[in-house]
């Protein structure tokens, strides 16, 4: 394929781009009094306005006709096919699939994958409702009251937001823990909390070669026989991955393993056997309405009119800042407190994705790609970085999300925290000129006024998406997550980068792995930097 940057779709965005700098949305509104009607879209439970972007017609025609040359509809159907699409790692790309009704078959390679998605989470349910009913019971006879999911990056980062995020549909007398770091603190707090006979540990690893993973998993195990005996093992320790052989040889009998495959991307697994504690928390239904969400937004992008779908108008959107107004950095921002973590589980879905170099055919790419995506829940940010957001030098734009309806009414404070959002969005949009700052400076003395003024003005004209909606069911949430992975997806075709794999995440692994026995052991040291070495050295204590 040509560069995407020299198609004459590209070079015309190019053009307006210079055009649309010199627009200030304030004009933009002034002079079109049915913004808001023609850039809204609605789905069930679902409000998303990108008024207040700079965007005319004419801008998202031409965005549009961009995404038609880079064949993001092509794609998005080769994706939906099981097609590989996942270049370097020649694989498929199905956690579509995950979430698929079961008399909706898909055959890959002559293989039903829906059949198998379905065996599985047959079984992943049972299990669930099994755990949350007190059936599940540990060695002792006593019921589980502790769940403790070991994983690192995707096998940690969905279902921990999603727990988190479901808060409210949670079984109130499990408890759920997340153990990540490979830095002992992580472990060592959890088992300070939790008792051998009632913990249940979920060793999450699609690889099972994780150092992080295998080391706290073996650091829980050695606590657990510390109080018990090899045989209480299959009551407490269970696994999600692709790897038999490696959880056998850990010592999980595969009976208590719950499998996915490898055409599912660790960012992308949640919906998978690596949403368990998920599935513990809220139980069978919910969770099949988890992946009903899913679905309906898995729908929506595979068959809605492109001028229509909401995930490709977000992906084009994304690309018109980045690429045509050079803005590297992108905040999420949920006024939900139950949506917390969803910015640092939506930083690995998008960076890890999109933040490539090099495009399918392993050129370097002559634009720029993913941005650095960031954020934090309102009102929180708001008596912290949002300053830098309406007066700092650089543009963020920003993705506002707010719930209509309160999960735990409390007095007018929904109200509050909705007036907020809305008064976040338009006084990024309007801003405040010098004389609206004096006017609101009026009974101050004059020349105290023109010393305060400047400070007040706001230049305005900052990009956000406001989305609503209804309220945080795990229908919603599902269809959430699925809106922004298909807004990533979007966005790494017109980039023509593989979205799918993850080479940066394994350097580390590399990395670490290599210098460890020089840490411990006191051998001789290998190859380094000056730095490097400085550090290795006064670590180990040599001087
Ligand atoms: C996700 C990445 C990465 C991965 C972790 C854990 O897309 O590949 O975050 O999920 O490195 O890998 P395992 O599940 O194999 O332990």
């Amino acid at each position: 394929m040509t560069g995407i940057h020299k198609t004459p779709q590209w070079q015309t965005l190019q053009t307006h781009a210079r055009q649309m700098a010199k627009v200030h949305l304030r004009q933009l509104f002034a002079q079109d009094t049915e913004r808001f009607e023609r850039f809204h879209r609605r789905l069930p439970g679902l409000l998303v306005d990108f008024s207040k972007h700079w965007i005319t017609d004419h801008t998202v025609a031409l965005l549009l006709q961009l995404a038609r040359a880079a064949g993001v509809e092509a794609r998005r159907d080769a994706m939906f096919r099981g097609e590989r699409i996942n270049t370097t790692e020649r694989r498929a790309v199905l956690h579509v699939a995950l979430r698929r009704p079961k008399d909706h078959p898909l055959v890959v390679d002559g293989r039903d994958v829906v059949a198998d998605v379905h065996g599985v989470l047959e079984r992943v349910l049972a299990f669930a409702e099994a755990v949350r009913s007190g059936a599940w019971r540990g060695a002792t006879g006593e019921a589980i009251t502790d769940v403790v999911n070991i994983g690192i990056g995707g096998s940690d980062l969905g279902p921990r937001m999603a727990v988190q995020a479901l808060g409210a549909y949670a079984a109130p007398h499990l408890r759920f823990h997340f153990v990540s770091n490979i830095d002992p603190t992580h472990m060592a707090r959890t088992l300070a909390v939790v008792r051998p006979q009632t913990t249940l540990f979920l060793v999450a690893s699609k690889t099972f070669t994780t150092q992080e993973t295998l080391a706290n998993a073996h650091a829980a195990r050695a606590w657990f026989l510390q109080q018990a005996t090899e045989a209480d093992i299959p009551r407490h320790f269970v696994a999600m991955s692709t790897n038999t052989e490696a959880v056998r040889a850990f010592g999980i009998d595969p009976a208590n393993m719950f499998e996915f495959w490898d055409w599912v991307g660790g960012r992308y697994s949640v919906w998978s056997a690596i949403g368990l504690s998920l599935a513990i928390a809220i139980g069978a239904d919910k969770f099949r309405e988890f992946l009903a969400g899913g679905h309906a937004m898995d729908e929506h992008f595979a068959t809605a009119p492109l001028q229509d779908n909401i995930p490709v108008l977000l992906g084009l959107l994304g690309i018109w800042y980045r690429d045509f107004f050079g803005l590297g950095s992108y905040a999420v921002l949920p006024y939900d407190q139950y949506l917390e973590q969803f910015p640092s589980y939506l930083q690995q879905l998008d960076m890890e994705s999109n933040g490539k170099g090099v495009t399918h055919a392993g050129l370097p790419v002559a634009y720029p790609t993913g941005p650095v995506l960031w954020g934090q829940v309102g009102t929180n940010g708001q008596h912290a970085f949002y300053q830098l957001l309406h007066q700092g030098p650089d543009i963020v734009p920003c993705d506002f999300l707010a719930p209509r309806e309160p999960l735990h009414p409390l007095g007018d404070q929904h109200h509050m925290l909705l007036a907020n959002f809305l008064a976040q969005t338009e006084a990024l949009l309007r801003g405040r000129t010098l004389d609206e700052a004096r006017a609101s400076l009026h009974h101050l003395p004059e020349e105290e006024r023109e010393r305060l003024a400047p400070h007040k003005v706001f230049p305005g004209n900052r990009p956000s998406t406001s989305i609503i909606y209804d309220r945080l069911t795990p229908w919603t949430l599902g269809a959430l997550i699925a809106l922004y992975e298909h807004k990533v997806f979007v966005q790494g075709v017109i980039w023509d980068i593989n979205s799918f794999d993850q080479m940066g995440v394994e350097l580390g692994k590399e990395l670490a792995g290599a210098l460890l026995p020089e840490l411990v052991s006191g051998e001789s040291l290998g190859e380094h930097d000056a730095s490097t070495l400085g550090l290795l050295r006064y670590l180990r204590g040599d001087d």
